[in-house]
């Protein structure tokens, strides 16, 4: 099979799309930063939000991943913080901590000062990502965005949080707060989705990182519809969707339900149970645990086989791991995890 300059007929893309591909495409959740010393290397004495907002260094981050280890696509360098901070919410990012809020979300009244997102806010977004397209030629960049509840646990929290109980505090006390926060955090979601799509990238994720800590219950009334409206903003884009979040197991087939091409698998599910708990019709992403990275080498080949003959059940594979790059990760095992991929799978 041939494969044309296009990366909208890359094997990422065919791969979403479940049509046949000349090998399983691969890229890491957080390949880019984290464990590369090129990445501290440029970073230094840049605070990470306004790295993110400069199209010169998101541009270089970005690649940095696809020059190195040769992935089948490179993921946006940004944050899921920054359509907030864009509209004017008064957030950081602490390195060793993440997103963090001196103020956090609490009333009607704070809704009522979070403007929606609209393109002249984020010019640069748009910049960095015409550039970053033009640099990789056939090689497709994945755009992405936080889901509205992930979004809005940063927001109440006012940081990470082990529990989500302010959230989850807030959902049930007032319910019409919540799903009018949710709407907002839509709107900005897919508008910032949509501004990357327009500049070029050829796919997008939604990331639902912290939906695993909901019940099923509370997911389907209070988050489900908000994640369904965001993914279905995008339903006319052209563009594959990918939704992702950890410790989702219980929450799988809802998810694969809410509108996306591709169901991102976390660690904890094995992979070939996941495709058939999604009905076997659907491609998947997934799934190695990025902890097995550190174990030896002959573990991980053993695990990446294993993965891609699960993967076969499936109409279309995106090989990944099932949560993000740990920062201590050897990037020399990524990039021997790339080729083993691409040796294996190739047909
Ligand atoms: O100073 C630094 O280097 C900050 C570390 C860092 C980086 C490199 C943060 C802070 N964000 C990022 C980039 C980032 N964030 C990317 C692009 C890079 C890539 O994937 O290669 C992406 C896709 C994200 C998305 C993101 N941010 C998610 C969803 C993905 C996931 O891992 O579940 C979440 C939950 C965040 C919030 C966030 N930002 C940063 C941190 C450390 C966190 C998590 C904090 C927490 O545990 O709650």
């Amino acid at each position: 099979m041939t494969t044309t300059a296009d990366p909208a007929d890359s094997p990422l893309v065919r791969a979403a799309r479940g049509e046949a591909v000349p090998h399983t495409p691969v890229w890491f959740m957080r390949q880019a930063g984290r464990s590369l010393p090129e990445y501290r290397e440029i970073r230094r004495g840049t605070d990470m939000l306004e790295a993110c907002r400069t199209p010169d260094l998101v541009t270089e981050i970005t690649l940095q991943p696809v020059r190195r280890h040769r992935v089948d696509a490179a993921i946006f360098f940004s944050d899921i913080v920054v359509p907030l901070e864009a509209t004017g919410v008064d957030i950081d990012i602490e390195p060793g901590v993440g997103p963090v809020l001196d103020v956090p979300f609490t009333s009607r009244e704070d809704l009522e000062r979070l403007p929606e997102l609209t393109p002249d806010m984020i010019p640069d977004i748009a910049e960095s990502v015409r550039r970053i397209v033009l640099e990789l030629g056939p090689t497709p960049l994945i755009g992405f965005a936080g889901a509205p509840f992930t979004l809005a646990s940063y927001l109440i929290e006012g940081g990470p949080s082990k529990n989500h109980e302010l959230t989850k505090s807030l959902m049930h006390g007032d319910p019409q707060l919540w799903h009018d926060l949710c709407a907002r955090l839509t709107q900005i979601s897919a508008a910032f989705l949509k501004v990357q799509v327009e500049a070029g990238a050829s796919a997008i994720q939604l990331f639902d990182s912290w939906a695993g800590f909901l019940s099923r219950a509370d997911y389907r009334e209070y988050v489900l519809p908000h994640s369904r409206a965001t993914l279905a903003a995008l339903a006319d884009s052209g563009v594959p969707r990918i939704h992702f979040g950890v410790g989702t197991g219980e929450l799988l087939t809802d998810m694969a339900g809410a509108g996306t091409e591709v169901i991102g698998v976390d660690y904890r599910v094995n992979l070939g149970d996941a495709i058939a708990r999604v009905g076997g019709g659907m491609p998947v992403q997934g799934n190695l645990d990025p902890a097995l990275l550190f174990a030896p080498w002959e573990v991980v080949e053993r695990e990446v086989r294993r993965i891609l003959d699960e993967g076969r059940a499936a109409p279309g594979h995106i090989f990944n791991l099932g949560h993000g790059v740990l920062p201590d990760t050897d990037p020399v095992v990524l990039t021997r995890v790339v080729e083993l991929v691409h040796e294996v799978s190739s047909r």
